[in-house]
């Protein structure tokens, strides 16, 4: 995972200085933790970049999934809870993660087809009018990738 990023990060300075565009918005590291139970939804993490200008992340949408929700893990009256997100300020060279504990994705139904590949698919809706199209990465719950299975209950 760690050679594209740095390929990328090294070439990006040499493509502002040939066409003279403004560093774009773009989304990275997406993955999906499945739920080991059907029915009860996934959670999904990536890192979103500001680029030059900065911008809002709207929404996230898949053709692999029945629907996607933004949320946030809060605090409230000692309890550890999560409540939906409308938008989420993606701030000039700067980024925001969605990560395990915050902010997450909530994946609900996710398509056997996407299962089976070990990757989905997934459109990005920026407040600046882009469309980011970006391939999360499926971890099944049985892969032991994640060394805090406390962190299931609250995504
Ligand atoms: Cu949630």
């Amino acid at each position: 995972m760690r050679a594209p990023f740095i390929l990328f990060a090294l070439a990006a300075p040499l493509a502002l200085n040939a066409c003279g565009d403004p560093a774009p918005s773009y989304v990275d590291q997406a993955w999906v933790r499945l739920s080991p139970n059907k029915d009860a939804p996934s959670a999904g993490y990536f890192v979103a970049h500001g680029g030059d200008a900065g911008t809002q992340l709207r929404g996230v949408m898949t053709d692999y999934a029945l629907k996607v929700e933004m949320h946030e893990t809060v605090s409230k009256d000692g309890m550890t809870t999560m409540q939906a997100i409308d938008s989420v300020d993606i701030p000039a060279k700067g980024q925001v993660a969605f990560a395990p504990g915050g902010k997450h994705l909530m994946i609900f139904g996710v398509n056997d087809t996407a299962i089976s590949r070990g990757k989905m698919q997934m459109t990005f809706l920026m407040a600046n009018g882009d469309r980011l199209l970006v391939d999360a990465v499926i971890r099944k719950p049985e892969g032991a990738a994640d060394p805090k299975p406390a962190d299931n209950a609250a995504h």
